[in-house]
């Protein structure tokens, strides 16, 4: 059988940042300013009045600080509230491809790979700018890769499965190289007039080149010796936003549904025990010992979820360096984050050291690679 190495990855991170105190209060004036436009029915009792978010909150609960977007002026407007991004025409570039593009040269550049070594292209994400043409084979077409491109959704665990699917076709011939990319515009799904959620995700765009372990030249490279998915039913976390949308009876004002939504404290308290058995398990199953991995890259929702999933694989509290946050600096980039921490984390680390990156999100979905350092 083939082996299989991450020879390269790249992070494209949207320059524009907004930061706790500055969403907090564009939203806190959007609240003041509902509140007035409804003062006559919140003074009779027939609604309650909207609360103020707040930073401590945001922090406490998450871990987040900033987060950086593809625009930040619609976002802060409390007349606006989203992002400013309109439709690209047919004839314009997307902007995920955009977004993948850039990533892409950085991961190719490591990786040491040309345009026609790459043999595929999955464009693996939460979201998809439309139905299709499918934005991989616009990757693959501004890259001047041949071969063929695909999608992939599998929420916030979209990467890990992006990579096992790659992983799988190296390791059965379909082609030696891979190029894999996760455009993330979270900010363009996100409620932001909603306080229990406004604060939860950002924009970046991760890429990752899956290379035949013979063929690889870069100076790092990161084996694939296992994955595992798992996915399971859950609607704790939904976006009804489909292609029947535009058939809902008329009338209907209410369109919260076809944005991001979810039950955190639920997802939470379900998923955590889900990740950390699977990831125990699965490192059993591969004869590592999991208190004994170098690095754990976990997807990036909140500290607290991570410091849990920490303590209970490696039996005590994580180092950071063991175990490191990008949130503060990202937010959650759904399935981006585990892999913005291993392209930002993974340096250091000598050969033979041991890691597995792991994300989890909708679907319920749970995604694990472990990886050994083998240059
Ligand atoms: N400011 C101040 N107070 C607030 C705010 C705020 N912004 N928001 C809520 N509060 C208050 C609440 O009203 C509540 O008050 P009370 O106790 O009086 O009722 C109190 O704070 C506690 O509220 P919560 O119970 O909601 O707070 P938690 O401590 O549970 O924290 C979190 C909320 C941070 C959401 C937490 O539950 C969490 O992180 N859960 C896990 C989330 C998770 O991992 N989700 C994965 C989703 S991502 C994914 O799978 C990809 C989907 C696709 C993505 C992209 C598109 C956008």
């Amino acid at each position: 059988m083939q082996h299989v190495v991450i020879s390269g990855t790249g992070v494209f991170t949207p320059p524009e940042v907004i930061t706790n105190a500055e969403l907090v209060e564009a939203f806190n004036a959007y609240a003041d300013k509902q509140n007035a436009i409804h003062a006559d029915e919140i003074s009779a009792g027939t609604r309650e009045p909207m609360a103020h978010s707040s930073e401590e909150f945001i922090f406490k609960a998450s871990g987040i600080e900033r987060r950086h977007v593809m625009d930040k002026s619609g976002v802060l407007d409390p007349d606006v509230m989203h992002p400013n991004l309109r439709q690209r025409d047919d004839d314009e570039q997307g902007i995920m491809t955009e977004m993948a593009v850039a990533a892409a040269r950085e991961a190719m550049e490591k990786a040491g790979v040309s345009a026609d070594q790459v043999g595929a292209v999955i464009c693996a994400a939460s979201n998809h700018e439309r139905a299709y043409p499918a934005i991989a084979i616009e990757i693959q077409d501004a890259l001047g890769i041949a071969g063929f491109g695909f999608d992939m959704n599998v929420a916030c665990s979209s990467a890990t499965f992006g990579i096992q699917a790659a992983a799988d076709m190296i390791r059965s011939g379909s082609t030696d190289c891979i190029l894999m990319v996760n455009p993330e515009i979270c900010s363009g799904h996100l409620e932001w007039r909603d306080r229990d959620c406004h604060f939860i995700f950002g924009d970046v765009c991760t890429a990752v080149v899956l290379q035949e372990k013979s063929r690889a030249t870069s100076q790092t490279q990161f084996e694939i010796l296992s994955t595992r998915c798992l996915t399971q039913f859950s609607n704790n976390i939904r976006n009804n936003n489909g292609f029947l949308r535009r058939s809902r009876p008329s009338g209907v004002q209410d369109q919260r549904d076809m944005q991001f939504m979810q039950n955190g404290r639920q997802v939470f308290k379900q998923v955590v025990p889900i990740v950390s058995d699977m990831v125990v398990q699965h490192c059993a199953d591969e004869g590592v010992d999991p208190t004994k991995l170098d690095r754990m890259w976990l997807h990036q929702a909140n500290k607290s979820m991570n410091d849990f999933i920490g303590r209970k694989v490696l039996g005590r509290v994580p180092e950071l360096t063991e175990q490191p946050n990008i949130l503060q600096e990202y937010a959650n980039t759904s399935s981006a984050g585990s892999i913005i921490a291993f392209a930002q984390n993974s340096d250091d680390l000598p050969v033979n050291a041991m890691g597995i990156i792991c994300s989890f999100g909708a679907g319920y979905s749970v995604g694990n690679v472990i990886v050994k350092r083998v240059a």
